[in-house]
């Protein structure tokens, strides 16, 4: 074999509640931003297709889960979906929910699947958006009272948790670049929302300690490596400022405990450091994680600004670098994304050599394609593109693990094509095609077989 993984690497794929369940408005569930936002403006979701779409794992997950078998998964990571265990957000819990997850968890460790279960991808339940969401303390303590909840409920099966996925993109998509409720473009709101997201994970680290559980809680962030144009220091400094703002804003606070000094001192000279209490800093340095999860997708490529911004644009990460297209990059032509597969390697290696070799795995890793049915054949999506993409990917995991990285696993993105957000079923990713108009039946693609072949053989 070109690359043989070690004993035990975890083979699998992600996804999340609100991009997988469907039953938006079944089994007692509340409602969460992203309901509520589709009611608002079913314009903004790509042909009008809102969550209650999503490929209906609520009512098939025991089909989904012996296909995932039959993939050869050895472990899957959901998330569970909090206005489904607490409708309000805080306060009573919903008994359908608790049940729902509790049979997720055993049907996937019957199959012999590792159940890794993420607590906040996304989806804030409506009743504490419309109290202030992430911008108020009172949804850091919510959130404190469900990961315990979680913790007690499921704990004594689910030994791989993790708090966030993705934060950054919860203060991208709702307070900076329009891509998420509330749609606020704000810069300092959103360093508040970061702040917040912070601080709730370290208080659901805490409440995991304190609760003495034998597994392992940490969290899923989407690294994009920060490339410069050049090595002029200009691009030089670009690079790290856009790092700063978007890999370690999250990163350094949940391994080493403390936020980037380059991204405070540039928060405090815009006088936008956000609230604190005393007590806060200290609560995120005593906690760090276990466990990191890495999303990896494609790079970003910066240059020092070209234009001094003018004075009354909105305070955005922006005014501290420009955006660089690098001629002859390779691209995912289906779905308009860089393809730069040594970027995984870089991740890894970073966090070896700057993370105390952190234990961590790759959470998420894929390609969406549009109009994915021009390659159907013979009943079979053929998707020798997405094979091709992970398979060079893992390559350059191979080679970070032959040279010592502390990486103990590879999820794809997604198991089925799910509904992802504002793009809905615009750019699909699983090993499984789902057919909306079929009532959402599933076939496996050829990407499907391939990875379980990769699996058995813990290598290719
Ligand atoms: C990641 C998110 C996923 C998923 C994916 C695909 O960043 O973690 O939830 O949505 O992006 O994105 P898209 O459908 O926009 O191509």
């Amino acid at each position: 074999m070109e690359c043989c993984f070690p004993d035990g690497f975890w083979w699998g794929s992600a996804t999340s509640a609100t991009q997988s369940e469907g039953a938006a408005r079944d089994g007692g569930k509340g409602k969460n931003v992203w309901d509520h936002w589709f009611e608002l403006e079913p314009n903004r979701f790509y042909n009008g297709v809102g969550p209650d779409r999503a490929p209906q794992f609520y009512y098939r997950y025991k089909e989904d889960i012996a296909l995932m078998k039959e993939l050869g998964h050895n472990s899957f990571r959901f998330s569970i979906s909090w206005s489904r265990l607490f409708p309000q957000g805080d306060g009573e819990i919903n008994k359908q929910g608790v049940a729902f997850y509790n049979d997720v968890i055993d049907t996937l460790l019957d199959h012999g699947i590792e159940p890794f279960v993420c607590l906040y991808h996304f989806d804030t339940p409506l009743a504490l958006q419309e109290r202030g969401g992430w911008e108020s303390r009172e949804t850091v303590e919510a959130f404190a009272r469900y990961a315990e909840t979680c913790f007690r409920l499921f704990g004594d099966r689910v030994k791989k948790w993790f708090t966030h996925n993705e934060p950054i993109a919860v203060v991208e998509g709702g307070y900076l670049y329009d891509f998420q409720y509330p749609n606020v473009v704000d810069f300092r709101r959103a360093v508040q929302v970061g702040f917040h997201l912070t601080l709730a994970h370290a208080r659901a680290v805490q409440a995991y300690r304190e609760g003495g559980y034998d597994g392992q809680i940490g969290i899923i962030l989407n690294q994009m490596p920060a490339y410069p144009r050049s090595q002029h220091p200009a691009d030089v400094k670009a690079g790290r400022i856009a790092d700063a703002f978007f890999n370690r804003s999250f990163l350094d606070p949940v391994v080493r405990g403390e936020f980037p000094e380059e991204l405070v001192e540039i928060l405090r000279l815009h006088d936008a450091l956000p609230v604190m209490r005393e007590g806060d800093l200290e609560l995120i340095r005593s906690h760090p994680i276990d466990l990191l999860g890495v999303n990896y997708y494609h790079p970003r490529r910066v240059k020092a600004k070209e234009h001094v911004p003018h004075p009354d644009a909105p305070l955005l990460p922006e005014h501290f670098f420009d955006h660089y297209e690098m001629p002859g990059r390779k691209m995912n032509v289906y779905r308009g994304w860089e393809i730069y597969e040594k970027g995984i390697y870089d991740i890894l290696m970073n966090l070896k050599e700057n993370y105390g070799n952190i234990p961590c795995f790759v959470s998420e890793n894929g390609m969406g394609v549009q109009d994915e049915h021009r390659f159907l054949r013979d009943g079979m999506i053929h998707d020798d593109y997405r094979i091709e993409f992970f398979r060079e990917h893992l390559k350059w995991v191979h080679k970070a693990l032959q040279e010592g990285c502390n990486v103990k696993g590879y999820h794809v993105w997604t198991f089925m094509d799910n509904w992802s957000w504002i793009n809905a079923y615009k750019n699909r990713y699983g090993l499984v095609a789902v057919d909306l108009d079929n009532d959402y039946r599933r076939t496996v693609k050829k990407s499907g077989l391939w990875f379980k072949q990769v699996a058995e053989n813990n290598g290719f």
